[in-house]
């Protein structure tokens, strides 16, 4: 990032037309070429796996130089045409990055730098062109698309045919996109605040027309949500979204042509979760918010990605809270960053929101820079509140509406505009690591007086600069032991040691960080009649949740200790009685009640310990599951019969909850899971049934697998949760499973849903297989991302990631993992991707 320099030439328009074949689609770009300030340096553009056919300079043949992923022009004018044809193979192309093809359909991919694969430009998103663009190809692919406007259409010989878009925003190569295919097309219409009508058009593989009309719905909502929220209105007359099967993410905010991954589209009740409905309207609302968070103010350059992508996310978050439950949204958001970025965070991929090197940016779109940047964004909305936040919105839209800029120039955006001092905030954006907030306290009987003692620091690296402290807004209510709230109040910390004090006729109950006000870590010691207080009567839920979490991982832990000092183990009454009572809580959301019984998984309690013994912590884990599902089983029977007859998301969230606790119980209620399964009315109780028979290691387990898997052969999106099913069950031949699967008809080592699904899953969801002490799981990992290294770098980097975070686990283990890291970086041509995780975790 200290070597970014503005780039030495500026293209303000491209014209760029491709003749589509799958083996040699030709790519012809004219680029009207401006240098940029006083020099004489040479055109340097970005390019890869093309054959170059032509290079023109107002229409002369030039010397050029081509070599590593560089076209270099020397003495080129001040301002000219550039002209250059290329050849490309997109049917080779199985890395899904650049112009590729799925299922027969052409797709394009070019953030962040897939770009320069299809012609060669400065492939940079600070360089903003106006685009045309036209596309040639067979009747056979009746949609040509690209962003903005369809200006013209037209016949060809042969069968051919062309169509000729016009994007009337400039914007960076990343947001290029087209699509030539033949697909069934959702059409419907919204109308702008200021009366302008948009045609929204969803095109979803042939066939599934009836199953797109749940991310219409969303987008409509979405586009309605901005306007109400943010004030922000679209700005083509179409928005588009075309959903492709092969996708190495979730989805792509190319401008007005949205690309998808079909399952962040496509949804009925009998094939899709009402999670994955969640899903889809979160995603949806994601990319088209990205229209104006990314799109219209966009990156200066990569370092800056959570700009765009924190911030969209944190809009994503609301637009979700304002239209579902906040309380369930707040909870699932700190689970990705309980559960995951802390584990990114201490391992070898640590970074600041905003890195300063990388190897590979594709390996930078990662929970820390899109969900601790949105817990970022969350803080100065948290300090701002809703007006100075929406001020300062507004600031930063007049400022820089149409530019590429920094995450500085947003927070002074916040700053200008709110009058709130954020300079030490600004430290959140260069600063990795979690920070820690260790928290005693005291009561002062004499003096009524309460004191709060908050101690932050974030652990430092060897190679780090000092670590200064963090502008925390640290939350607190304060409670007394009948549950009444005494204080409600945001604290600030900006010291590395600070003491709050509050008047008080008690010692109270405190419930600190209320719903996770900043992303640190917290040290506290509850003691469980406090927990029980805080999990009854806490004002926030998410704090009630919070308890909740905290009495179970309290329990696991005293249950490790008692193993590993060879003592039998126990679960105090008290425990079982307050998860009884969250069965029996008839006023209490069913969406909360369900977040509560479902138990943090092994991955989150590791991230609570520095050293972790694996196998200590699945047997303690079990145990403390069964013994609260022993200890509830008549009432979690009881409610679970009243809870069928209701027919809502919560409900049924809770009701599966339930189930997944009743398979574990002594009795393991085989007729009752079997029950639920045949009579599934949709997708969220089939699967509720079949996990829960998977996660209970039921009898009928097998039997139910066949046939689920029997049913939805020829539908790809429910065979991939088949697939991560099948990855999930804790048998010692699961690994021989896996591999038998990969010869199923409906796998392909091609399609990153499909590989996430059976291999992605298998590390990430069954660590008793995976961390099996003979090393097996971490060998069959390590096979995997050798063959997919050269398939799709991408995916193999994205799916490693288990590998490399093994600091926390006996040496034993820790020896294996650091043997299949030294296997990968053996490879023969090994990618950027693999090798810069790879490499880093070595190095740690
Ligand atoms: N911006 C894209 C992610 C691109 C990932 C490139 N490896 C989707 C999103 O965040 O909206
Ligand atoms: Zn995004």
């Amino acid at each position: 990032m200290a070597d970014y320099l503005p780039p030495d030439y500026l293209v303000p328009e491209l014209a760029l037309s491709f003749r589509l074949q799958p083996n040699a689609t030709q790519v012809t770009a004219v680029s009207q070429v401006t240098r940029n300030g006083e020099h004489n340096r040479a055109l340097v553009l970005d390019g890869e796996q093309q054959q170059i056919q032509q290079v023109l300079v107002n229409g002369e043949n030039v010397d050029y130089l081509q070599q590593e992923g560089k076209l270099t022009i020397e003495n080129v004018p001040t301002a000219f045409e550039l002209t250059i044809v290329t050849e490309i193979n997109p049917a080779a192309n199985s890395s899904l990055e650049g112009l590729y093809m799925s299922d027969g359909a052409y797709c394009t991919q070019c953030e962040a730098e897939g770009f320069r694969r299809i012609t060669f430009f400065p492939d940079r998103p600070d360089v903003l062109t106006r685009y045309q663009v036209r596309i040639e190809a067979p009747k056979a692919f009746p949609f040509l698309l690209s962003n903005g406007n369809k200006v013209e259409e037209g016949e060809l010989d042969g069968d051919w045919h062309y169509a000729c878009w016009q994007d009337p925003f400039p914007k960076p190569s990343y947001l290029f996109a087209l699509v030539a295919g033949d697909f069934d097309l959702l059409e419907d219409s919204f109308t702008t605040k200021t009366g302008r009508d948009v045609k929204l058009q969803v095109f979803v593989d042939k066939g599934n027309l009836n199953k797109s009309h749940h991310a219409m719905a969303s987008l409509k909502k979405a586009m309605a949500w901005d306007e109400s929220r943010f004030d922000l209105e679209y700005d083509l007359d179409i928005y588009m979204i075309v959903a492709v099967d092969f996708f190495n993410m979730g989805a792509m905010e190319n401008k007005g042509l949205n690309v998808f991954n079909t399952k962040y589209v496509l949804a009925d009740e009998q094939t899709a979760t009402d999670d994955d409905f969640h899903g889809i309207e979160s995603v949806i609302g994601h990319e088209y918010f990205h229209n104006w968070t990314g799109n219209r103010v966009t990156c200066r350059d990569w370092f800056q990605l959570s700009l765009k992508e924190g911030l969209t996310v944190f809009r994503d978050q609301e637009f979700s809270s304002d239209v579902g439950s906040r309380a369930v949204n707040r909870i699932h958001a700190i689970k990705v960053i309980k559960n995951q970025q802390f584990a990114e965070d201490a391992g070898p991929m640590s970074h600041p929101i905003r890195p300063e090197e990388v190897i590979e940016m594709n390996n930078f779109y990662t929970v820390t820079v899109y969900n601790k940047g949105a817990e970022v964004i969350r803080m100065m909305h948290t300090l701002l509140g809703e007006a100075g936040f929406q001020a300062g919105m507004k600031l930063y839209f007049e400022r820089h509406d149409g530019q590429a800029v920094t995450c500085d120039d947003f927070v002074q955006a916040m700053q200008d505009a709110s009058g709130k001092d954020l300079s030490q905030f600004r430290r959140w954006y260069n600063q990795a690591g979690t920070p820690e907030l260790t928290v005693t306290d005291n009561y002062d009987a004499d003096a009524g007086v309460y004191r709060l003692q908050v101690a932050q620091s974030t652990p430092q690296r060897a190679n780090e600069q000092q670590k200064l402290p963090q502008h925390i807004p640290f939350s607190v209510e304060l409670l007394d032991n009948d549950g009444n709230s005494l204080v409600n109040q945001l604290l600030e910390v900006t010291d590395a040691e600070q003491t709050f004090e509050f008047n008080l006729n008690a010692a109270p109950v405190a419930s600190l960080l209320q719903d996770f006000s900043a992303p640190v870590k917290l040290h506290y010691q509850y003691a469980t009649s406090q927990l029980l207080v805080l999990m009854r009567y806490a004002s926030s839920e998410v704090a009630r949740w919070e308890a909740s979490v905290a009495l179970f991982s309290q329990a696991v832990w005293q249950n490790v200790a008692r193993l590993q000092q060879s003592q039998s183990m126990s679960l105090d009454s008290s425990v079982i009685d307050a998860f009884r009572a969250v069965v029996l809580d008839a006023s209490q959301d069913h969406a909360l009640s369900a977040e509560m019984l479902k138990f943090p998984s092994t991955a989150a309690l590791i991230e609570q310990v520095e050293k972790v013994d694996v196998d200590a912590l699945l047997s303690a884990r079990d145990f403390v599951i069964d013994a609260i599902a022993d200890g509830c089983e008549d009432e979690l029977l009881a409610r679970y019969r009243e809870l069928t007859s209701l027919d809502n998301a919560a409900s049924r969230s809770f009701k599966n909850a339930m189930l997944q606790l009743l398979a574990r119980s002594a009795d393991g209620n085989e007729a009752l899971l079997q029950a639920q399964y045949d009579s599934a009315s949709g997708m969220t109780d089939a699967l509720g049934a079949l996990s829960a028979a998977v996660a209970g290691n039921a009898e009928c387990r097998d039997e139910l697998l066949v046939q689920f898997g029997e049913r939805w052969q020829d539908t790809p999106l429910v065979m991939d949760k088949w697939f991560m099913l099948q990855a999930s069950v804790d048998e010692d031949d699961v690994i021989d499973r896996i591999t038998a699967l990969q010869q199923h008809p409906a796998f392909s080592f091609n399609n990153p849903n499909r590989v996430r699904s059976l291999l992605g899953a298998f590390a990430a969801l069954n660590l008793s297989q995976y961390h099996r002490a003979d090393g097996a799981g971490y060998q069959f990992l390590t096979d995997i991302i050798k063959k997919l290294n050269s398939v799709n770098p991408q995916v193999a980097a994205r799916i490693m990631t288990p590998l490399i975070q093994f600091g926390k686990f006996d040496d034993a283990r820790q020896a294996l993992l650091k043997g299949c890291l030294q296997q990968l970086l053996d490879l023969p041509e090994l990618s950027r991707d693999v090798y810069e995780k790879a490499s880093k975790a070595l190095a740690m």
